[in-house]
């Protein structure tokens, strides 16, 4: 065994010496492609017209989710999601702090990986965006109305959540998976005792149909193996979802090696809504677990973070009949489902073929007991009984796969760096192109749904070395655009990713457009701090507590200056702005404050706190480029020492 996993190092290394000596070629490619073809059209899009799609690609560790266009790679936004965003003020203002509160306290980083988009009978519906927090295990839900990070919920018994987030036909649930095995509940026991004591919690958390609101309805505390990635059945499969694992070997140390020794790890095929019905008639068992709910209100513009203090586990064995592995080849990562739900396609990274199992076969193998042994009490479906062929390409180190609308399914080889085409059902190689270099995720828009758009791929790439003019040690990742509309995949562009994008979601472009909001409605602010008008803003002394209710209109604050402020005092800006016109932000800015700045969307109230600690006169400005007149957008604190008799006093419009 250990020979045979030498053997597999030993080719992994040479194919990536080949793959990096091809590529090195620089620029050359690239020319014979533009040059060649009429790649330039098909990327332009000319000033003032929009683009066809919407891509949402994760920010990996910005935490982060960013949001271009397709096909000309522009990106459009940056959606904090578990970091504090100086850009907006995300995770600084008061009314967002509670968004990254976690059950270790204030968690403002993580590292975001999978996005998935809601989905209405199979097919992605542009309501909102999931997306796992990998390390300090969460999930968050985007709308894709705000564009504004709406709800996160922390996963307990979970870390590393990584086989996270996707969503089933009508969003009925989005699933969480654990990549790391650990204690459950936690507890101090030695790591060697790992193999049969430690668990991989896989948690199903429900979507309020109509609000979107996120709730763990269960978790099934599965052995110990590492949960890699997952995929909901769909279709003919909805009911069910699949999940890769590796480490079936339960080792605990150098994992290289002594998870690899295996030669077919498992999918994880679990029967959701059986377990569903199981728990909704009582079943399952409530467990002490403490995990954070954070949930943004779009009134009042603020967050609250709410502990929960118990989670319903359920334990295999439980439910009868719900839960089988289905043996793959080489620790597979990809765990991929094509359109119609009938094959799952198994993405060995130790191996060269990818395995496609068959969902009839799995179903008439579990009905005729066509079992080959069990691992802790779970039938293992027997090998030949449930695949239905392998795609044998010749590539190396297949991660993920995705699917066109025409029966072909596209896979990432990180090791030999290409995409690979190949025919559903047939299992043949159509085509194969190379990426520059080493591709992680892929994605065509609507992927992960019954009705996938065969007209882009968008491959990201690890390694971007020679591709664009350097900018240091760091490179921003490279994202590749190929257009899949034909027998032969063509690379049309080459465009920087932010952060380290993993997976990705796209959607066309009219179903978000026409529905993505402009302004926040002034009389439907509900924010405790909101002022309405400039007649009444004023600032309110509560013993060393100064909250100052302060407008911004083009091109002033009210008030403007203000008196009576001490060192020592803890002063509030609530800051409204009036406007009612779409894109008008203005921000906040005071002198010496520790969050530097706030934005502020027309009609929203935001909070900064700023503790004055020199006694003087103090300005503030406004940040955002607002009008001709901005640059007059200003005003003054004026601080007096601790204890002086300084009357508050502030300016009010036109006094
Ligand atoms: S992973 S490069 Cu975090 Cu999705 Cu496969
Ligand atoms: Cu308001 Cu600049």
């Amino acid at each position: 065994m250990k020979t045979m996993y030498k053997f597999y190092l030993a080719l992994l290394s040479i194919a990536f010496v080949l793959g990096s000596c091809g590529n090195n070629g620089n620029g050359n490619g690239k020319k014979q492609g533009a040059l060649g073809t009429n790649a330039a059209e098909k990327v332009y899009v000319a000033p003032g017209e929009y683009d066809e799609y919407y891509a949402f690609l994760s920010g990996g560790y910005s935490g982060n989710l960013t949001v271009y266009g397709l096909p000309s790679g522009r990106m459009f936004k940056e959606i904090p999601v578990f970091s504090q965003f100086p850009t907006s003020g995300y995770g600084y203002s008061e009314e967002t702090k509670p968004m990254l509160e976690t059950s270790y306290g204030f968690v403002p980083w993580d590292d975001s990986h999978h996005p998935d988009i809601s989905q209405t009978n199979g097919e992605v519906d542009g309501r909102w965006v999931f997306i796992n927090g990998n390390n300090t295990p969460r999930i968050a839900r985007i709308s894709l109305k705000t564009f504004e990070t709406e709800e996160i919920i922390e996963i307990p018994n979970s870390a590393g959540n990584h086989s996270s987030s996707y969503v089933t036909d009508n969003t009925e649930y989005v699933v969480a998976g654990t990549r790391f095995a650990v204690p459950v509940p936690q507890r101090d026991i030695s790591i060697s005792e790992y193999k049969g004591n430690f668990k991989g919690a896989l948690s199903f958390i429900s979507v309020d149909p109509e609000t979107g609101h996120m709730n763990i309805k269960f978790q099934i505390l599965m052995p110990g193996f590492n949960y890699d990635l997952s995929h909901p059945g769909r279709g003919k499969s909805h009911g069910w979802f699949f999940f890769t694992t590796y480490n079936s070997e339960e080792a605990n140390s150098l994992l290289e090696v002594n998870a690899s020794q295996n030669d077919k790890d498992f999918i994880a095929a679990i029967n959701w809504k059986k377990i569903e019905e199981y728990v909704n008639n009582g079943g399952g068992t409530k467990m002490p677990a403490k995990y954070a709910h954070n949930l943004y209100d779009e009134s009042t513009h603020t967050a609250t973070s709410t502990m929960n203090n118990e989670v319903l586990v359920v334990k295999p064995e439980e439910v009868k009949g719900a839960i089988y592995y289905l043996p793959t080849p080489k620790s597979p990562h990809g765990c991929d489902v094509d359109p119609t739900g009938e094959y799952i396609i198994g993405n060995g990274k130790l191996s060269t073929e990818l395995t496609a199992h068959s969902f009839t076969k799995m179903l008439d193998a579990i009905e005729n007991k066509k079992f080959d042994g069990d691992a802790y009490g779970i039938p293992i479906i027997n090998f030949e009984d449930v695949t239905a062929g392998a795609v044998k390409s010749g590539g190396l180190g297949p991660l993920h796969t995705e699917f066109d609308d025409k029966g072909n399914g596209y896979t990432t080889f990180f090791i030999s760096s290409e995409v690979v085409k190949w025919k559903v059902g047939t299992w043949e190689v159509i085509d194969r192109k190379p990426t520059y270099y080493s591709v992680g995720h892929l994605m065509i828009p609507g992927g992960n749904s019954q009705k996938p758009a065969g007209k882009y791929l968008v491959a990201m790439n690890k390694i971007t070395k020679d591709r664009y003019l350097p900018t240091g040690p760091e490179l921003e990742h490279s994202a590749q655009l190929y257009d899949i509309s034909g027998e032969k995949m063509e690379l049309i562009y080459d465009f920087p990713t932010h952060g380290e994008p993993h997976y990705a979601a796209g959607i066309l472009a009219s179903k978000i457009k026409d529905n993505s909001q402009k302004i926040y409605r002034l009389d439907d602010n509900k924010n405790k701090y909101v002022t309405t008008s400039q007649d009444q803003a004023k600032v309110v002394r509560e013993g060393n507590d100064v909250h100052v209710y302060m407008t911004m209109i083009r091109s002033h604050f009210t008030p403007d200056n203000i008196e009576g402020i001490k060192v020592g005092d803890k002063v509030y800006f609530h800051l409204t702005n009036l406007e009612q016109d779409f894109d008008v932000p203005h921000g906040f800015s005071m002198i010496g404050a520790n969050t530097s700045e706030i934005l502020v969307m027309p009609g929203q109230t935001k909070t900064i706190i700023w503790e004055p600690k020199k006694v003087g006169v103090w300005p503030f400005y406004c940040t955002d480029f607002c009008s001709a007149l901005h640059q007059e957008m200003q005003g003054y604190v004026r601080v007096s020492p601790k204890g002086s008799n300084v009357k508050l006093s502030w300016s009010l419009d036109g006094e």
